[in-house]
């Protein structure tokens, strides 16, 4: 190899990395459990707010393992094995929640699936809140009726607090013990449209540095 290929494939090497670096950044997610694969239970467990890691919530919720003793009313997992059933005990409304660490003025990506149970009412709600711990950001309402399969909404936030928090609340069923899965709860930093265009450059120079070298 040619001392000013050595170069080029040093600096491509460099440049790859770099780019495979930020994605891996990119794609871990802020939240503790958002997949709610931990603790493993079997079959599905009625779990207090203190048996929760990573998640508060106003009361015990219902954890599904359908890898033990699978159910005959909900999905497959969207991710894991696990995943999370808002209504869960006589009661409510249940909300679950987790607060992060935020970077104000930072947009994050929060991405979820969720299903309704299947064999009872379809026509289930539930509300998903992204803002500041006092409760001053946005709430959108979805309605859930999506039974045996998962749907998977996308959002984009922008931090108002050094502390953001999201939660998912239950409208309807307000009550009882059935209703509104969710699984694989994801917050990232969203990848910002100067780095990525940056990463173009870097690499069309490359692509030039190629070319001249050829010449
Ligand atoms: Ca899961």
């Amino acid at each position: 190899m040619k001392k000013a290929q050595l170069k080029t494939a040093l600096l491509t090497s460099v440049v790859v990395a770099a780019a495979l670096g930020m994605s891996s950044i990119a794609s871990a997610s802020i939240l503790t459990n958002g997949s709610f694969e931990n603790p493993g239970v079997s079959g599905y467990e009625f779990l207090t707010p203190e048996e929760l890691l990573g998640w508060k919530s106003t009361g015990d919720v219902e954890f599904w393992n359908r890898d033990i003793g699978a159910q005959p009313n909900g999905p497959a997992p969207a991710d894991g094995s696990q995943y999370l059933e808002l209504n869960s005990r006589d009661g409510g409304p249940y909300s679950i929640f987790q607060s992060f660490d935020s970077v104000i003025g930072t947009i994050y990506e929060v991405s979820f699936a969720y299903s309704a149970r299947a064999n009872t009412n379809p026509a289930e709600e539930f509300s998903f809140y992204f803002g500041d711990v006092n409760g001053s950001g946005d709430t959108f309402n979805i309605a859930n009726g999506n039974t045996n399969d998962w749907t998977n909404p996308t959002y984009n936030f922008m931090a108002t607090s050094e502390t953001s928090k999201i939660a998912f609340t239950a409208i309807v069923p307000s009550t009882g013990t059935v209703g509104n899965f969710l699984d694989n709860v994801i917050v990232i930093d969203a990848p910002e449209p100067g780095t990525l265009a940056l990463l173009g450059l870097g690499l069309a120079g490359l692509g030039a540095a190629r070319r001249r070298q050829k010449s």
